[in-house]
């Protein structure tokens, strides 16, 4: 966490998981129509900002999405570098997506030098009620795998089915992940 000049907190988080799993998508719905979106070219990242209320308090948040799957060390460093939380998803109709999950963990560990407190979205819940749907990750694997996440490692996380087309707990996943940076950061600010 730092700080603008206003005094308002300010928090990075990334969006991480597998190319078309919905992270620019799950992005665009939570901030809506009429955000200000920046593009580094050289990095290939993109970034938006949305100042939000959590109980009582003002926070400003600014979304980290690499746009396309570029690979570069230096790219990678700088995107996690700074974190206060990560935005991991998978998509549910995508089984190798959530398996990949560890994965995305493990490189952020590397460049981050440790996980904070982290989303896990089961994204494109509304194709769920096609009747393929025997094929698809249930949402109790996934809650599973957030379990274990927060048991072993001690990294506080949530989980959420969401839908980044028809809405379903993108906001309900931002808010809660924004209560846990802010009880992050007291926690650690206490250990200082
Ligand atoms: P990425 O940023 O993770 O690579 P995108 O993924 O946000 O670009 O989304 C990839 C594709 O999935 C897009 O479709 C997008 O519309 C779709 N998508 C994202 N989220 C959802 C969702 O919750 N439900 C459904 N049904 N589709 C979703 P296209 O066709 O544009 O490639
Ligand atoms: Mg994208």
């Amino acid at each position: 966490m730092t700080q603008d000049p206003s005094g308002t907190m300010m928090f990075k988080l990334v969006l991480i998981g597998d190319g078309a799993v919905g992270k620019t998508s799950v992005r665009r719905k939570y901030l809506g129509k009429g955000f200000i979106s920046s593009h580094i070219a050289t990095i290939g990242v993109d970034f938006a900002q949305k100042y939000m209320q959590v109980d009582g308090t003002t926070v400003r948040l600014v979304i980290w999405d690499l746009a396309g799957q570029t690979g570069f060390e230096r790219v990678r460093r700088h995107y996690y570098q700074g974190c206060s939380a990560l935005v991991l998803v998978y998509d549910i109709t995508n089984r190798e997506s959530f398996d990949n999950m560890s994965r995305w963990l493990v490189e952020s560990f590397k460049y981050a030098g440790e996980i904070p407190p982290t989303a896990i979205l089961a994204n494109k819940v509304d194709l769920r009620t096609s009747n393929d749907s025997s094929k698809f990750v249930l949402p109790e694997e996934g809650q599973a795998f957030a379990k274990m996440f927060t048991e072993k490692l001690g990294i506080p996380s949530v989980f959420f089915e969401t839908s980044a087309k028809n809405g379903e707990n993108i906001q309900e996943s931002f808010s809660t992940l924004t209560r846990m940076m802010i009880a992050e950061d007291i926690k650690r600010r206490g250990k200082k």
